[in-house]
């Protein structure tokens, strides 16, 4: 199985495309979540392009790892990077959150071949993911398991469960990436339930705990090589991002956590990324 690695700049690259895919789709959709799914790109592109064995015209294969999303509101970036990588055509973007859409505004994991979860609800997947960890490890087997989390699930109880049994059975083939871009849907996580040092909190529930600046692809790589080298304790990287990341006028903003741009705006923030693009190395 091909993990199809990227180098830094042709990744950086495709965070550009994937940034491009993001404001159009939910453009055209007319709604959706574009903070979240900005601030998460590089650390999605990363996953798909560079570590994560999947098989894209075999997504069922047995020998492949997980990706589990469980912040599943960012959903617009995963499947531009699922097109990208060939899971399906590009074209397909264009139908997000349409009716009978396979590309559904939350995941809908029977829906689209290569989704592992279905998300919308906060707060489960990360205890999915250690179950198939666990069951995986049971079995003997090498795959591994990715979670994407958000910070605004970390406001929630059921995280911490799963926070405590992924410790406690040392699941060493458990990733998990937490988006720490300190917003959520109505403010800021300072604001509406302060979460503290994360990096403390999960250190004292013996995780293994990496913090990066997330706009960092060497960073990115480099964590996630640590994680995979890591025995007897799931690990966590703590995602630094910035929410809308790219697009000056979306950046650090939680009212951009669920709005769509106008068509205006997602031209203003297209010719933004076109800009960027040319300056990447
Ligand atoms: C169980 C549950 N409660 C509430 C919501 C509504 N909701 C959707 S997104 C969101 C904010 C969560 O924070 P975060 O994931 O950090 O948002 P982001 O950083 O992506 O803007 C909330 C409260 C939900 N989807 N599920
Ligand atoms: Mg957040």
């Amino acid at each position: 199985m091909s993990t199809n690695k990227m180098d830094v700049k042709q990744l950086r690259i495709m965070a550009n495309t994937v940034r491009q895919d993001v404001i159009r789709m939910i453009a055209e959709a007319k709604s959706g979540h574009p903070a979240g799914s900005l601030g998460m790109t590089d650390v999605l592109v990363t996953l798909y392009f560079s570590f994560l064995k999947v098989r894209p015209k075999k997504p069922k294969d047995p020998e492949r790892d997980y990706l589990v999303l469980s912040n599943g509101h960012i959903c617009p970036a995963l499947y531009a990077v699922m097109a990208n990588r060939g899971f399906f055509p590009k074209k397909e973007l264009m139908n997000l959150r349409k009716i009978g859409s396979r590309l559904q505004g939350h995941p809908h994991r029977e829906a689209l071949p290569g989704l592992e979860s279905s998300s919308g609800p906060l707060g489960c997947g990360l205890s999915q993911a250690a179950g198939m960890a666990l069951g995986l490890k049971m079995s003997g087997k090498k795959n591994r398991v990715v979670c994407l989390t958000s910070d605004g699930e970390h406001e929630e109880g059921n995280t911490w469960e799963a926070v405590m049994f992924a410790a406690k059975y040392g699941l060493d083939n458990l990733i998990q990436i937490m988006d720490r871009n300190n917003i959520q849907i109505d403010g800021t996580t300072d604001e509406v339930m302060p979460l503290r040092s994360l990096k403390k909190k999960y250190e004292a529930f013996n995780w293994s705990v990496i913090e990066i600046n997330a706009h960092d692809i060497k960073q990115i790589l480099k964590a996630l090589e640590q994680a995979d080298k890591t025995k007897a304790k799931p690990t966590i990287i703590i995602a630094k991002t910035i929410p809308g990341k790219g697009v000056s006028f979306m950046e650090n903003d939680y009212k951009w956590h669920g709005k769509a741009p106008s068509r205006e705006q997602a031209e203003k923030a297209i010719e933004e990324l076109k800009k960027e693009r040319l300056r990447i190395r």
